[in-house]
């Protein structure tokens, strides 16, 4: 920590100290994060108000309530440890928990540590501006309000700015128009009716089978074909459940310190890992057919040189093409649905309930948007070059703005007056991205430049909120009113970040997502995401904290 020297002169401390304050802290944002911060922050004695655009609690979990939406982290493990009462009491039933499982468990811990009335719903946040004279915070709310803190704490997540295609005509179509990302509490009427789906990334694979069980016909619009392998989710039976939960301390210790906060002990298959001494490259055309009939799907994910090498990359993605068309009837449409232009392992995986054989059914066609590409929509549905697609219900799956965007997508003025949007044109800049220079007293949890999405969220949400809470704690010890990163550790730290991707599938030249900004036209093209691991990124976040939170100036 670096102290500066004219604060404490003038008599600045009892004016910034003495301001008058709605919250010491407040947190943007009401999912996983945001009530996970709520209750820390209030039990360590800060006053604290929740602003949530969302009628409910859930975040993430409210949103995407799509059929279909469930997790694809194992139940026991996407849970949080904080309290072991609460992992006692809580009992899951699946897996892969469903979206409405998770939703209810977020409910309950709203009510179980009675944290609703520091909530104030259906109140997004218009823009922040922070003062230089006290400061402070100043929030104001597409509400009108206008509060002021002494810290905000975005708990806006990484995945939640919605995203939909620029099409032209979409607003005139006259059927239903729905995202994924926000679908509606009461449901959408899609029994008979014709749908149509773009969109084939986590939400549009789980979301296709469930269409087609229910829809009259379902339209499948692909623009890039997706890897995705068979979930394997099952119930879990009351002796799996109890066997976890007499160990939960030491599963809890285990997540907390790897790389991606995960356990590997409840017993769902989630993915082979590959083996690093297995190599495709070296590998005969007779070992390769052993591998698709031992491993299915992933017979592709086995091998410990197509992380890095693209050309053994290539070779397993051609095992994966060879499932589908193997699973997939029609071969045109086969051809359509295997992953090509793009490596195994720059986009997120997928697991999947029955993705590749709903194409199978009679009910279901597959457009595929790079031989016959949008032209306009129109009010009775999607024209493309072969001609119009009637829809009654059209489903948009087309992902977010992520990593960043919930938070550009607020006016943020920091201590400059400079808009965040602005600062980050070129790509987020954040000290570990808990914070960015020249935006202090503002800290993010899982923030661009952390490990991000990478490690599961709960266990990680503990850490860094855990991380947030004791910066908080040592400033009102040291009698602090400010904490700002300093540039140099900030681009450090960024260089940092891009090493760690340097030579990984993410950022290999033909990888375009989400996670790289690839999905969005003009966005920049960064990693924000620390590829090395959560252990290592909270050794350093611990040693900086011992040192004085050494990269921050704080006053
Ligand atoms: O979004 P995506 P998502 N015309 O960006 C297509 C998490 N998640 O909501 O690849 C035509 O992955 C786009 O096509 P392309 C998880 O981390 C988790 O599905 O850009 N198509 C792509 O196919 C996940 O990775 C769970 O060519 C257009 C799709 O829309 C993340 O959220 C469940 C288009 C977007 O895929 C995001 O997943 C759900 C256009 N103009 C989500 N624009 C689980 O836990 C976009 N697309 C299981």
């Amino acid at each position: 920590m670096r102290r500066s020297a004219d604060v404490g002169s003038g008599g600045c401390p009892v004016t910034k100290n003495d301001v008058a304050l709605d919250a010491d802290v407040i947190v943007v944002g009401a999912g996983m994060s945001g009530l996970y911060a709520l209750k820390v922050f209030r039990d360590r004695g800060h006053r604290v108000i929740v602003l949530e655009r969302a009628p409910a609690v859930g975040g993430t979990w409210y949103w995407n309530r799509y059929p279909g939406a469930r997790c694809d982290i194992p139940s026991l493990e996407y849970s949080f440890g904080f309290d072991p009462e609460l992992e006692q009491e809580w009992n899951w039933t699946e897996h892969f928990a469903g979206q409405p499982e998770i939703e209810r468990y977020l409910n309950h811990i709203a009510d179980r540590y009675d944290l609703r009335d520091d909530i104030r719903f259906e109140t997004g946040v218009a823009s922040m501006t922070f003062e230089n004279e006290t400061d402070t915070w100043i929030v104001e709310t597409e509400n009108g309000d206008r509060l002021r803190s002494r810290f905000c704490v975005m708990a806006t997540g990484g995945l939640s700015a919605p995203h939909r295609p620029d099409w032209p005509g979409l607003d005139t179509f006259v059927g239903e128009l729905v995202q994924t990302s926000l679908w509606p509490e009461d449901g959408v009427a899609l029994e008979g009716r014709r749908v149509g789906i773009v969109g084939n990334g986590s939400s549009g694979v789980q979301v296709i089978p469930e269409l087609a069980k229910v829809a009259g016909h379902l339209t499948v619009f692909q623009r890039t074909a997706a890897f995705t392998w068979p979930s394997q989710n099952r119930p879990l039976t009351d002796a799996e459940q109890s066997e976890v939960k007499s160990r939960y301390r030491e599963l809890r210790a285990a997540q907390y310190a790897s790389p991606l906060a995960t356990a590997h002990t409840t017993g769902a298959v989630i993915f082979t890992f590959a083996d690093p001494d297995r190599r495709i490259l070296e590998s005969t055309p007779d070992e390769r057919e052993q591998a698709l009939a031992e491993h299915g799907f992933s017979a592709s994910r086995i091998w410990g040189d197509a992380a890095k090498d693209m050309e053994a990359n290539e070779m397993a993605v051609e095992l994966f093409r060879e499932m589908v068309r193997r699973t997939v009837d029609d071969p045109e449409v086969a051809d359509s649905l295997c992953p090509k232009d793009y490596p195994l392992g720059c986009k997120r995986p997928v697991l999947d309930n029955g993705y590749f054989e709903t194409f199978n059914r009679d009910n279901v066609t597959l457009v595929d948007l790079r031989k016959d590409a949008v032209v306009e929509v129109v009010a009775e549905g999607i024209v493309t070059e072969s001609g119009l697609k009637e829809l009654d219900v059209l489903v948009l799956a087309t992902g977010f703005d992520a990593v960043s965007g919930a938070l550009t997508r607020i006016d943020i003025h920091g201590a400059d007056g400079a808009l965040l949007r602005d600062a980050w044109a070129e790509g987020p800049r954040t000290f570990m991205g808990f914070a960015s220079s020249n935006y202090p007293n503002m800290f993010m949890v899982i923030g661009p430049g952390s490990v991000g999405v990478l490690a599961t969220y709960p266990p990680h949400i503990e850490l860094q909120v855990g991380w947030i809470a004791d910066l908080l704690d040592h400033m009102s010890l040291t009698g602090s009113t400010r904490a700002e990163v300093e540039a140099d550790a900030q681009e450090s730290w960024c260089a940092e970040v891009e090493a760690a991707a340097t030579g990984s599938m993410f950022t290999a030249p033909n990888c375009h997502s989400w996670y790289n900004g690839g999905n969005i036209a003009g966005k920049a093209r960064t990693l924000p995401i620390y590829l090395g691991g959560l252990d290592r990124f909270m050794a350093r976040a611990r040693e900086v904290a011992a040192n004085d939170y050494e990269g921050f100036t704080i006053s």
